[in-house]
């Protein structure tokens, strides 16, 4: 969904750029600045390539910890709350954020998708627990709960806020306008939460399911450096080679060791 609406906002940019301002002879009042916008807009090199794996893990992970809630919160549960930083389910690994780091051709970019990245807090923890963005993207977070969370992002890059949201269906949106990877997301009221947003200025990111597999499509042709983060497990990279309209495999095993 992300990459069809970012084609299309890139088509409609292909559109309104040839009725605007196309032709051989530029109107005579058109800013000079106009000499510095990147060539990049109206020609982002959505691609037919993409990329999928699945992110092992090797050993035995750590149990999950029980998670000790306020009432209101044990109440949205129907049995004990536990941790959600590690969760393996037949040797996968859910949540890591996977990323092309390297390798996209300079000088495009990439205009956010018109629909927001939603983090939703729900039974007092949030949901996604990893989840990423595009620079500019509207930050939607909504609260499913029936009482106050505040949402108190401590980016380093990007401005923070902490903000609440009082009743159950209200939501605020927000932007980060910044490149900045794995900002702590958490609430005042309910220390446990914690959720990690990634911005990034292009739309090749994925996260990994229950089933530990993620993908990234859209590519161009290239060779790329994709990155793969765990918060408790570190990061690893590796290089893949697509041509256009091939699907490249990068798979990732974790360990407790590192
Ligand atoms: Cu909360």
């Amino acid at each position: 969904m992300r990459l069809k609406a970012s084609f299309l906002a890139v088509t409609i940019a292909l559109i309104a750029a040839g009725c605007g301002g196309g032709g051989d002879a530029p109107a005579p009042d058109a800013p000079a600045a106009s000499q510095d916008a990147p060539p990049a807009a109206a020609a982002t090199p959505m691609g037919t390539a993409s990329i999928a794996g699945t992110i092992s893990f090797d050993g035995t992970p750590p149990a999950p910890t029980p998670v000790r809630m306020k009432p209101e919160c044990m109440e949205l549960h129907d049995g004990p709350p536990v941790s959600d930083n590690v969760v393996v389910t037949d040797g996968k690994l859910k949540s890591v954020f996977v990323h092309v780091s390297a390798g996209l051709p300079d000088g495009y970019s990439y205009p956010p998708p018109s629909e927001p990245a939603v983090l939703d807090q729900e039974g007092c923890m949030y949901v996604p627990r990893v989840l990423g963005m595009q620079t500019g993207q509207t930050f939607r977070i909504e609260n499913s709960d029936p009482f106050q969370h505040n949402i108190h992002p401590v980016p380093e890059s990007n401005r923070g806020f902490n903000e609440s949201t009082p009743n159950e269906g209200d939501y605020l949106e927000k932007r980060f306008l910044v490149v900045e990877k794995a900002i702590s997301v958490k609430c005042d009221v309910h220390s446990w939460m914690q959720a990690f947003a990634f911005v990034l200025d292009h739309p090749y990111f994925g996260v990994s399911g229950d089933d530990g597999s993620f993908s990234i499509s859209g590519l161009p042709a290239g060779t790329y450096t994709i990155e793969a983060w765990h918060e408790d497990f570190g990061t690893q990279t590796m290089e893949v080679t697509v041509g256009d309209g091939e699907a490249g495999t990068a798979d990732f095993t974790f360990s407790a060791a590192g």
